[in-house]
């Protein structure tokens, strides 16, 4: 695996990518779309920035640090990293668990665990303007976590997943529909969700959708990622045009507005 210190530089965007994805509009909704969670574990030794690099070609909106083993000096470094690639691709960054490495990095948020500083806490260290994401396995603690401050839930493990060991017995869609409709912030559904099963957790009202092994554990994640967001992207309709808004025009002139 490559250490720490020889992250490769991040590379300048291509005009071709100055474009943000399709997914990523001005809508909080649009943009938690798709969070890809760094693992070293899972990423066939690839390093961090290489993993959410790819992931970010491929339309990821979300590259969220997660470096249980890493030390608090390691997580700045790295985070500094992906702060620079995330402003390029004009994703979020966010930092799970750890406030203080998110405010030092200059993070878009910060993503805590029910185990970890509560809520109310997390909120008032991170000031209005950054997000707060708040894991929840309930209807109860999503309930609360939007209660004490959260922008969104991070709801899971939705299915089986062999990522996280202590992630508990999965909830099902059944569930995760019960926690969208119990609150109005966002809920970015997590584990065990891949391309097959990524239409349904949106379906379900899921605002976005949470992965590791789906994208960090394949080789080409780029790829891997572009397949996911076509599976959580609701289809436009080519003829879509009876939904614009029609003007009167004179005889002859287009009557359909095309902006
Ligand atoms: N929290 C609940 S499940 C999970 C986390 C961090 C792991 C998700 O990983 P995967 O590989 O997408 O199932």
């Amino acid at each position: 695996m490559r250490e720490l210190h020889e992250e490769p530089a991040v590379a300048a965007r291509t005009p071709a990518q100055d474009a943000h994805p399709p997914s990523v509009g001005n809508d909080i909704r649009d943009r938690l779309r798709l969070h890809v969670l760094t693992d070293r574990a899972l990423s066939h030794g690839r390093t961090d920035v290489e993993v959410a690099t790819a992931a970010l070609t491929g339309g990821a909106t979300v590259v969220q640090l997660r470096g249980k083993d890493l030390t608090g000096a390691d997580l700045v470094r790295v985070g500094q990293r992906l702060r620079e690639l995330t402003r390029i691709h004009g994703g979020l960054l966010i930092v799970n668990d750890r406030v203080d490495v998110a405010l030092a990095v200059g993070a878009d948020g910060a993503h805590v665990g029910q185990d970890d500083l509560p809520a109310p806490d997390a909120r008032r260290l991170l000031g209005p303007d950054r997000l707060l994401g708040v894991s929840a396995r309930t209807v109860g603690e999503a309930v609360c976590a939007a209660r004490d401050g959260a922008d969104y839930i991070g709801f899971g493990p939705v299915f089986p997943t062999l990522t996280k060991g202590d992630a508990g017995s999965p909830s099902g869609l059944e569930e995760l529909r019960r926690v969208c409709a119990a609150v109005a912030i966002p809920v970015v559904a997590i584990g065990g969700i891949a391309a097959g099963n990524a239409g349904a957790v949106i379906a379900a009202g899921a605002a976005g959708v949470a992965v590791i092994a789906a994208v960090v554990g394949v080789p080409d994640s780029a790829a891997a990622t572009r397949v996911l967001l076509r599976a959580i992207t609701v289809p436009q309709r080519a003829d879509d045009a009876w939904l614009r808004p029609h003007v009167t025009t004179p005889a002859g002139a287009r009557g359909v507005t095309r902006e």
